[in-house]
């Protein structure tokens, strides 16, 4: 049999000890001569770092296992200790733990944990490190990403160098070097490089005002190079600038980190202040892509001569191809994730390399031009009337959902939110941090797993402070309203005489061809209104609008973690904020089935149903690709006197601030589902464009990524 992780915090894991142990019991009654062997370790992984516990729990696993008819073991010698010998404190502990005897087995482990830590045979064995020299502490403690003695060693480092600034350039330098080498080959994770980069923070800031006294300007370090970086204007999303600013940080470069909303004056005055070598740009939403196309044309306007680095979520090598590259000639470059982005600017920064890059770069996205200019032009799309044609239909009488269990707004000022923590999902969580899997099994993967365990427990142990001490607000407002379809767009009424029209949501339908689509793939051309009964067929429907947010704390704790040097924390925190917004979308749009609407009161689900959305009814958001219009959302917050109530407001570009925050429809129609509107024809957009009261010119640049052809 194989031995799993107990203790992971995982319901299920807690009888993975008992089951091997009943299975070797078994195992030895229905094949006497067979023999019982496993891998230990296994079984103590979500103690990593803690050698004490893990040593102790290996003892127990094995005292129980043997005398249930396990013949042999693999397990490193010296990390196991004698039954006997153990604190019996400890052993008790994870008695409880190995045996699971009780639910809250592990957390009494845990709160034990900590206190154990020191004593263990093992940690005096690490401990050893303390015995280095400085320079090797300071290195050691840089990539293990310990901050403990960060401050007691820079200062006697400080002490033995000639002049402080030396203590950056050689052994912390030295130090972060070797994670860079390490990160680069992919023996290193994401969390573990941030948190080294709080060892780092943690000791140049010991430094600064030694150097400061020197009249030196902490500019004067030697670094690799400056980048001025910026969330563009109307954007409020920095999580993946951040982690980018950190590792380059590491790397040795300067980041001059402007924060969010920046206009692009600032980001090109600020890059001149500083005589940057780079300028890099980032954006959650499709709206901050023409942000960055401004930014572009007025670096060439302006004569800059350092590259423009693309990054953030939105972006991507298509949209820098076609859009953002042709309006400036001295390099734009698209970087799609942390990793890659220490390379392209130690590429960019090097005189030998930076031509070739700039120009190789320049050559393919022209290739990106031109075969997408191909594409375009053998791509058919329907006309909107033929795609409307094509619409899915509905037989109304008996699908619609019954009324809400009332109309008008809930609102929900400070919502508890140990009622979110359930509906986490946490593998978003973990992609953040670049550790690609599925939670949970990313908590034993062969390669992520210990970088994947250090980091869930680092942020089970925020979260739980976060919860406890309430440091986030969670609010939201919902509504409900009569309402009906009437063409493409959903007419909401005041009341259910269906006379006075309140609002009007407008939505967008597919385009294309789908006739040549293999047999089982549906032909029809989706539109969400198509979702809501029309008008004209006389049924009484109904529809949803939400906004929910986590946001509130999120800058304030943050902010506190970055001013005491910890950006690891700040991170955390941060994608913390956006995983309790995402539950709290999930959350209230179950009780929004079970209780507030009510429409399928009876609902059951596993959480895996949750992740997988197999549920009646959908919500989608303003900017997701069933309704790719961000506009929408000024509908949204007017209906729903959304700034009035919750506080959450809208920048120019539809972000909305807080940045954990989640807004939408509920649709509850049995068949409703999600899909990509994807390109558009020029006839529906004028059409819909007329529809919303908007000039042609305004409609084709908030839906630019959805057009099928060129606006200019
Ligand atoms: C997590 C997430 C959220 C979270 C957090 C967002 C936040 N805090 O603002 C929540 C749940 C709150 C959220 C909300 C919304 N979201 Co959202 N969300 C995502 C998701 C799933 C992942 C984004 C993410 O955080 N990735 C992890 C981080 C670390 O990655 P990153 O930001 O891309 O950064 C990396 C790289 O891009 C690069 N990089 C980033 N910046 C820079 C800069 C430079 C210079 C360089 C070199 C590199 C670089 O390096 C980083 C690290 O590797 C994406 C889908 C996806 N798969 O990308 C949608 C997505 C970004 N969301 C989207 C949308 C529409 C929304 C909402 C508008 C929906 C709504 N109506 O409620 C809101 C907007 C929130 C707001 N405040 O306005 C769209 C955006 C595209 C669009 N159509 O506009 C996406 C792409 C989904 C989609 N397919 O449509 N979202």
């Amino acid at each position: 049999p194989n031995i799993f992780a107990i203790a992971t915090g995982i319901e299920e894991h807690n009888n993975y000890a008992v089951d091997f142990i009943e299975a070797a019991k078994i195992l030895k009654v229905q094949f006497p001569k067979s023999h019982i062997s496993g891998g230990v370790s296994n079984v103590s992984f979500s103690f990593r770092g803690n050698d004490a516990v893990r040593e102790a729990i290996h003892s127990v696993f094995l005292y129980h296992a043997v005398r249930a008819g396990m013949d042999m073991g693999i397990v490193n010698a010296g990390q196991l200790g004698v039954y006997a010998d153990i604190d019996p404190a400890l052993r008790d502990a994870v008695e409880d733990v190995v045996l699971n005897n009780d639910a809250n087995a592990t957390d009494q482990l845990l709160a034990l944990a900590d206190t154990v830590r020191g004593v263990s045979k093992e940690r005096i064995v690490d401990d050893e490190w303390r015995k280095l020299p400085v320079n090797e502490r300071l290195s050691h403690a840089l990539v293990q990403g310990i901050d403990e003695f960060v401050v007691e060693d820079v200062e006697e480092a400080r002490q033995l160098a000639h002049r402080p600034i030396h203590v950056i350039e050689g052994p912390l330098m030295d130090g972060m070097n070797v994670v860079g080498d390490l990160f680069g080959a992919g023996q290193m994770f994401l969390p573990q490089v941030v948190k080294s980069a709080r060892v780092m923070k943690k000791a140049v800031a010991h430094l600064v005002p030694f150097i400061e006294q020197e009249q030196l300007e902490s500019g004067s370090i030697k670094t690799n190079g400056k980048i001025v970086m910026a969330t563009v204007k109307g954007d409020v999303h920095d999580i993946g600038k951040n982690i980018v600013g950190v590792v380059l940080g590491c790397n040795n470069y300067e980041v001059i980190d402007l924060g969010v909303m920046v206009p692009f004056q600032k980001i090109l005055d600020s890059a001149r202040e500083h005589q940057a070598d780079a300028i890099g740009l980032s954006g959650l939403i499709t709206p901050s892509l023409d942000e960055m196309v401004t930014v572009a044309r007025e670096m060439e306007r302006q004569e800059f001569d350092i590259p423009l680095l693309i990054g953030g979520a939105t972006t991507s090598v298509a949209h820098t191809a076609v859009r953002i590259d042709p309006q400036f000639n001295k390099g734009v470059i698209h970087v799609k994730d942390a990793s890659r982005a220490v390379t392209v600017i130690s590429d960019l920064l090097n005189d030998e390399t930076s031509q070739g890059l700039i120009e190789g770069t320049k050559n393919r996205y022209a290739q990106v031009r031109k075969s997408r200019a191909a594409r375009d032009a053998t791509e058919r799309l329907l006309t909107i009337e033929q795609a409307r044609a094509r619409r899915e239909t509905f037989e109304w009488g008996n699908s619609v959902a019954p009324a809400p269990r009332f109309t008008g707004v809930r609102i929900f000022d400070n919502y508890p939110l140990d009622d979110l923590v359930e509906r986490i999902d946490w593998t978003p969580f973990f992609i953040t941090w670049e550790l690609r899997g599925t939670y949970p099994n990313i908590l034993t993967d062969p390669k992520y797993g210990t970088a994947a365990s250090n980091l869930f427990r680092d942020a089970q142990t925020m979260l739980d402070r976060i919860v406890e001490k309430k440091l986030f607000t969670a609010k939201a407002i919902l509504g409900f309203y009569p309402a009906n379809a009437v063409g493409d767009d959903v007419e909401l009424y005041a009341d259910d005489d269906r006379t006075t029209v309140l609002a009007k949501f407008h939505f967008l339908r597919q385009q294309n061809d789908k006739s040549k689509l293999r047999p089982n793939l549906p032909r029809q051309n989706f539109c969400l209104a198509d979702f809501v009964a029309p008008k004209d067929s006389g049924v009484n429907d109904y529809i949803g609008g939400f906004v929910v947010t986590a946001g509130f704390g999120v800058d304030q704790l943050a902010g506190s973690l970055e001013e005491a040097h910890d950006d690891y924390g700040s991170i955390i925190a941060k994608a913390l904020g956006d995983r309790l917004a995402e539950a709290f979308a999930e959350r209230l749009h179950e009780r929004v089935r079970l209780e507030f609407w009510g429409y399928r009161a009876d609902e059951s689900l596993t959480d895996e149903d949750f992740i997988k959305e197999r549920y009646q009814g959908i919500r989608p958001a303003p900017g997701y690709p069933a309704s790719p219009d961000h506009t929408e959302k000024t509908t949204l917050w007017n209906l729903l006197d959304v700034e009035e109530h919750t506080g959450v407001k809208l920048t120019e570009s539809m972000a909305m601030w807080p940045a954990a925050s989640v807004s939408g429809l509920y649709f509850a129609h049995p068949e409703s589902h999600y899909f990509g509107v994807g390109k558009l024809n020029r006839d529906q957009v004028k059409d819909y464009a007329e529809r919303k009261g908007l000039t042609l010119e305004d409609t084709e640049r908030w839906l630019s990524p959805n057009l099928a052809y060129d606006r200019d």
